[in-house]
């Protein structure tokens, strides 16, 4: 850190940093799970906003939230199942539900019939999975008295004036806000033993006057510091990128081809399986498996995570949609994940061949090539990689792929493969380099 974050935030070297995030790049892949009222309305965790719900109206979903079959030991199965190792939880999205035991408001599980705290029992159940845990919060909060009426507020005026926004905002206090925000964090942060990311959402600069620091965004990271040394922070805190003290981008639902613009940052791309990131019934825009394996694959290639999100339902549980998804991947990863965790971009002297994706473990000396298209020639021709490779193996069953002598001319090196296509979306070449 340089400057003005280093100033805040100590004099963690770049080193210490890397190694501080370690687990986090060579973990690659966690699941997000968006939940809370919203899921019983069932159509967008921004509902209150797209149909601007007053807070009499909305109150309906907080009297009739009951997650009967609310089991996180299933969900932290199901996400060690898809392979991933980490896990960020919604503790309170923008409507301002908390799914924990919050001493600073009434609005919260434990005050419905729910009657527990949630995140309490999410984090133990992953923990016990061994999956890290995350928590994301909501720096925007639509339930709160104290939070100020601006564009993005269900209750934002109908005709956008500054004199309308004014009047809404008479009485509202930014200052008791960022208070109740910090408290919050604070009790997420000293109640449930060591917590691995915090996922903060979202702030934007300037919005209530230049230079504002409305969401204390400064204060508040020094206390998430203090609180957990070993946290890992996303960059949503408003602070300037890269010098704010933060550790990695957010890139949101960016497809495959936005991602090799990331290369050689720190980042995680997060994305829904259809559109919203709550429970949404009626949405059918699923994304293919194939889809979804192009992200996972796509982001590693490019040095970066996953993080692939579920909107439980109402009652608590992943939709058979969710399900059919994770057990896909889950089928994949258990027997490609070697091409995921602890990778990254390949070497530049290795260039993709037509049709493929390169993912590279830079300790083991392995070079992973993806076959999203599956060459029908019977061998595979790739330029430049001739005398660099020592041994050639499918990665899913350790099968030997010969190389085709004949046809390995000048620099490149050809290898013979089986003319159908093994059982898998994506099959996986393994290359282990000299
Ligand atoms: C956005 C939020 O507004 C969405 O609802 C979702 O939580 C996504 C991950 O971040 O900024």
């Amino acid at each position: 850190l340089t400057g003005s974050a280093q100033k805040r935030l100590g004099n963690e070297t770049a080193a210490e940093k890397t190694k501080r995030m370690e687990w986090w790049t060579d973990a690659r892949f966690g699941m997000f799970i968006h939940w809370g009222l919203y899921a019983l309305p069932a159509r967008h965790e921004w509902v209150r906003n797209y149909e601007h719900i007053t807070n009499e109206n909305y109150q309906k979903y907080f009297d009739q939230f009951n997650p009967d079959l609310f089991n996180p030991k299933q969900w932290a199965k199901e996400a060690k199942a898809a392979g991933m190792k980490y896990a960020v939880l919604t503790t309170k999205h923008h409507e301002g539900f908390t799914l924990f035991d919050s001493k600073y408001t009434d609005y919260k599980a434990t005050n419905t019939q729910a009657k527990r705290d949630l995140v309490r029992e999410f984090v133990d159940a992953f923990r016990a999975e061994g999956i890290k845990v995350g928590f994301y919060y909501s720096l925007i909060d639509w339930h709160h008295p104290d939070f100020t009426i601006d564009n993005v507020h269900p209750l934002r005026p109908a005709k956008d004036s500054e004199e309308a926004y004014a009047a809404l905002n008479k009485g509202r206090d930014m200052a008791k806000y960022r208070k109740y925000l910090y408290n919050q964090v604070t009790e997420l942060l000293t109640k449930y033993g060591k917590i691995d990311i915090l996922w903060a959402d979202f702030s934007y600069p300037g919005k209530y006057g230049k230079g504002k620091d409305d969401w204390g965004s400064v204060e508040l990271l020094k206390q998430i510091r203090k609180l957990q040394p070993g946290i890992i922070v996303d960059n949503r805190l408003d602070l300037n990128d890269y010098e704010d003290g933060t550790d990695f981008e957010t890139p949101e639902q960016v497809g495959p081809k936005e991602l090799e613009k990331y290369r050689g940052k720190v980042w995680e791309t997060c994305q829904t399986f259809s559109g919203s990131w709550g429970y949404h019934r009626d949405e059918n825009t699923w994304k293919s498996n194939r889809k979804l394996l192009d992200l996972l694959i796509t982001s590693v290639a490019n040095g970066g995570n996953l993080l692939l999100n579920v909107g439980p339902t109402a009652r608590g549980e992943f939709d058979y949609r969710a399900e059919t998804a994770l057990d896909s991947l889950g089928i994949w990863m258990h027997a490609n994940s070697k091409s995921i965790y602890h990778c990254t971009f390949a070497p530049s002297d290795f260039k993709a061949a037509e049709g493929t994706r390169l993912t590279y473990n830079k300790d083991t000396k392995r070079l992973y090539v993806h076959l999203f298209e599956y060459p029908n020639t019977g061998n595979i021709a790739l330029e430049g990689y001739k005398d660099k490779v020592k041994y050639a193996q499918f990665l899913h069953d350790n099968s030997e792929l010969q190389v085709d002598a004949e046809k390995s001319k000048g620099n490149s090196l050809v290898l013979k493969l089986p003319k159908k296509k093994p059982n898998f979306e994506i099959p996986v070449i393994e290359l282990i380099l000299n």
